[in-house]
């Protein structure tokens, strides 16, 4: 082998030693390593001196450059271990994890409010009896006014209280409808809850334009006001809180007669007085009555055989009461840092 080509390759495998020894890291490593066992490397160049050799001095020189090779890639293999070993220990005592530390946490979701107070309504009067039902939101004039006696110059079925549909349908204003179809299609006796969005043009600090009812319907033999006071007052009791009284003061809708609007003691002051009460002691939560006899008519009904009575709350009402929520217009927002208070 020619002297020349054997003392270059000496002198890379040296350099290249060298190059590996002085990187302090694996970048700077792999960087030396292109350098000299690269496609492109200075190794790949000595190689090409091959060319000019004689023909018998080629073996010999092929084997040596092949071992120059291996002896570097053992040489990196043994470095890059070395240094990739070097860079996890300094990682380790410079990130010290504080174990202490509270953990992100998983955000996970849960009910509105407003889904929330349907659920515990319901479930109350559910042990009365009652079953739910829903329906549309888009009514016929019918379902929503004249099967609820609700004549046809009366102030709700207003342009400026109701959001017409087309001539005929009307986004419903109340869930009483609902009722009316249970009224048609099921059977007597009957104990019903009818709940879900409503619809009203109307807004302001106490009043939304789309808000959620719930109202019950007990249709049966010998129905009295007796009964819907006993059931009321049973009802508020279970959801405000043991002790709470209930009021009755007469009050006038088309699809009850008599009907009542219902106040229950303040569940804040227990009756005492205060902001929430407007230092009255009481609360109004909803309204009631027994069914109107006209009611019965359009659903063919037998009345005096068949009697009833029903009763309806405002659910963002009956959240705000029950929470102390300061704006009712919270609700519907639904912006997360106010959600979140009620998981
Ligand atoms: C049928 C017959 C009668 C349901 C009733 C009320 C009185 C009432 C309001 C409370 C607050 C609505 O959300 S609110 O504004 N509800 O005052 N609702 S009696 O009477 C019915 C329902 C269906 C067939």
């Amino acid at each position: 082998m020619s002297q020349q080509a054997a003392s270059s390759l000496d002198q890379l495998k040296s350099q290249a030693a060298q190059a590996f020894e002085k990187a302090q890291n694996p970048q700077d490593l792999y960087q030396a390593k292109v350098q000299f066992l690269g496609k492109a490397g200075a190794i790949t160049d000595v190689m090409k001196l091959m060319a000019s050799l004689p023909k018998e001095e080629k073996p010999s020189f092929g084997k040596k450059v092949n071992e120059v090779k291996q002896f570097l890639e053992d040489l990196y293999s043994q470095r890059e271990a070395f240094l990739t070993e070097k860079e996890i220990q300094a990682k380790m005592e410079n990130e010290k994890l504080d174990l202490t530390l509270p953990g992100s946490g998983a955000f996970s979701g849960s009910l509105h409010p407003v889904q929330r107070v349907t659920d515990e309504i319901v479930q109350i009067l559910a042990r009365l009896g009652y079953s739910l039902r829903t329906g549309p939101l888009i009514e016929k004039d019918y379902y929503n006014f004249e099967a609820l006696n609700i004549p046809p110059d009366h102030p709700a079925r207003d342009m400026q209280d109701t959001f017409f549909v087309d001539q005929t349908h009307v986004l419903r204003t109340h869930t009483s409808p609902i009722q009316i179809h249970s009224l048609e299609n099921e059977e007597l006796p009957l104990r019903i809850l009818g709940t879900g969005g409503v619809f009203r043009c109307d807004s302001d600090i106490s009043h939304l334009p789309h808000f959620h009812q719930i109202e019950a319907l007990c249709v049966d033999e010998k129905i009295s006001m007796a009964d819907l006071k006993g059931t009321i007052s049973f009802f508020v009791r279970e959801f405000f809180g043991p002790g709470l009284k209930t009021r009755f003061r007469p009050s006038f809708f088309p699809f009850t007669e008599p009907s009542a609007e219902v106040d229950c003691s303040c569940p804040v002051c227990k009756g005492k007085g205060c902001s929430l009460c407007k230092h009255t002691g009481w609360i109004e939560i909803g309204g009631s009555g027994l069914v109107n006899p006209k009611v019965f008519e359009h659903a063919k009904i037998e009345y005096p055989k068949w009697q009833g009575f029903a009763f309806g709350f405002g659910i963002e009402r009956m959240a705000i009461i029950k929470y102390g929520i300061e704006d009712i217009r919270l609700l519907p927002e639904n912006d997360l840092r106010f959600l979140r208070q009620f998981t």
